[in-house]
């Protein structure tokens, strides 16, 4: 079941970002949730040390492709309550625009049009007079666990780290959509940024996504232009972006340039197809689904990390062992997370506290006793406020690998 993944075709590559040039090794990825923890099931997701690794700006990341340039962030380097913007992962489908900060905000317009009564261009200081909200929202790729998937799913092969709770400051498009007067035929919105297309013609797009006009008037979808405290950046949008907590992170646009209300869903670039779609039931590893019978992914289902402590750890018998991390539902909040110590024939209640606000993730805490010397895994295991239990093992193959929500696992040598 063992299978390796060379992200990098050569043992070292080297990768050009942003003018500066980053050093890469090449790594293996061995995931299936079904294998043990043993010492040779080395996941990049436990690498030692990152030193090989760097993004101007970003801590703890590991790079999983170039170009475009996405990185995830190792669960152990997600344990802080609320992600500071070095340890949030990056995904990208085009290339990131490049920008003068100073000069590019002044000129910079928001336009909304489609089926609005009244069409809009705000400029930041315009968008700025709504009323503004800052909230802790989670924003997790559709993508994220695609290792997981045998065969496997196209495209980067996040384990668990393409996760991560800020804190957002904006405007609810709600607000600005009921100000340009959403018409009776409005139903769907279709989000457009401005990072130019892989091929470098003008003309393409990488992405535009949207959502159902309920779910982009939601209290908690913003328009932010600021990410825990400062000015978004570049990486994640700057100056503006749509935060739809919850929902696949691609419905969570940057560089936002455009709002158009549609009469219909959506069908920009990796809108239609099998982007970020699901079958509508059941499929076997590896089948071939008709496009009609694929889905759009609405709210992300429940999911938990355990952020504390790093895998592999060596510890003390008789020393009871702080484990904690953090849990989220998409529309959902979380009820509960077990953890177990013997492979999942007993289950222990962790603590969990409510969320800072509707859609941030919910931190968890527990302390272990581990009886005897030897070894353990920690199996995290959430609920969300409708019941539905995250799997054990990788849940339903699809063909893009997507809806990974399997429990996260680490491994603990008692001495
Ligand atoms: N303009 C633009 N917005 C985008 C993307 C993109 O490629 N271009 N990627 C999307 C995807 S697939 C995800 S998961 C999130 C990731 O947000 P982050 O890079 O801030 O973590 O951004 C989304 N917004
Ligand atoms: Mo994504």
């Amino acid at each position: 079941m063992s299978k390796r993944i060379k992200p990098n075709a050569s043992r070292r590559a080297f990768l050009k970002y942003g003018g500066l040039t980053i050093l890469t090794a090449a790594i293996d990825v061995t995931l299936p949730a079904l294998n043990p923890l043993t010492s040779e099931w080395v996941t990049s997701a436990n690498a030692d040390s990152l030193d090989k690794f760097s993004i101007p700006g970003k801590n703890g990341l590991r790079v999983l492709n170039n170009r475009p340039l996405n990185a995830e962030t190792l669960p152990h380097f997600l344990d802080d309550k609320i992600t500071p913007n070095d340890r949030h992962f990056v995904r990208n489908n085009g290339l990131v625009p490049s920008f003068e900060p100073d000069r590019e905000t002044k000129g910079w317009t928001l336009k909304i049009d489609g089926e609005v009564h009244n069409p809009l261009i705000l400029n930041l200081e315009q968008l700025k007079r709504f009323k503004q909200f800052t909230y802790s929202l989670q924003i997790e790729c559709g993508g994220n666990g695609r290792a997981g998937y045998d065969p496997p799913g196209k495209g980067n092969q996040w384990t668990y780290g393409a996760v991560g709770c800020s804190s957002y400051t904006g405007v609810r498009l709600g607000d600005v959509l009921r100000s340009a007067g959403l018409k009776d035929s409005a139903v769907y919105t279709g989000y457009y940024g401005s990072d130019p297309h892989l091929s470098g013609d003008p003309l393409k797009i990488p992405i535009s996504r949207g959502t159902p006009i309920s779910k982009a008037i939601d209290d908690h979808t913003l328009i932010v232009w600021e990410m825990n405290g400062r000015p978004l950046p570049i990486l994640h949008g700057f100056p503006l972006r749509v935060v739809t907590p919850g929902w696949p992170g691609s419905t969570s646009i940057k560089w936002l340039k455009r709002i158009t209300i549609r009469d219909r869903e959506h069908d920009g670039p990796k809108m239609t197809g099998y982007s970020y779609r699901v079958p509508r039931y059941p499929v076997p590893p590896g089948a071939h689904v008709p496009k009609e019978d694929m889905r759009i992914i609405e709210s992300m289902p429940v999911k938990s990390l355990i952020t504390f402590p790093k895998s592999r750890l060596n510890w003390k018998l008789g020393i009871p062992l702080m484990v904690r991390g953090h849990a989220w539902a998409g529309d959902r909040s979380v009820s509960s997370v077990y953890v177990s110590i013997d492979f999942g024939a007993n289950w222990i209640e962790t603590s969990i506290a409510a969320p800072v606000n509707t859609f941030a993730w919910q931190n968890w805490s527990t302390l272990i006793d581990f009886r005897k010397k030897g070894y353990y895994e920690v199996w995290a295991r959430a609920m969300d406020s409708a019941g539905v239990t995250q799997p054990m093992v990788v849940p339903g193959w699809n063909p893009k690998g997507y809806l990974n929500n399997a429990m996260h696992r680490i491994a603990i040598t008692v001495l």
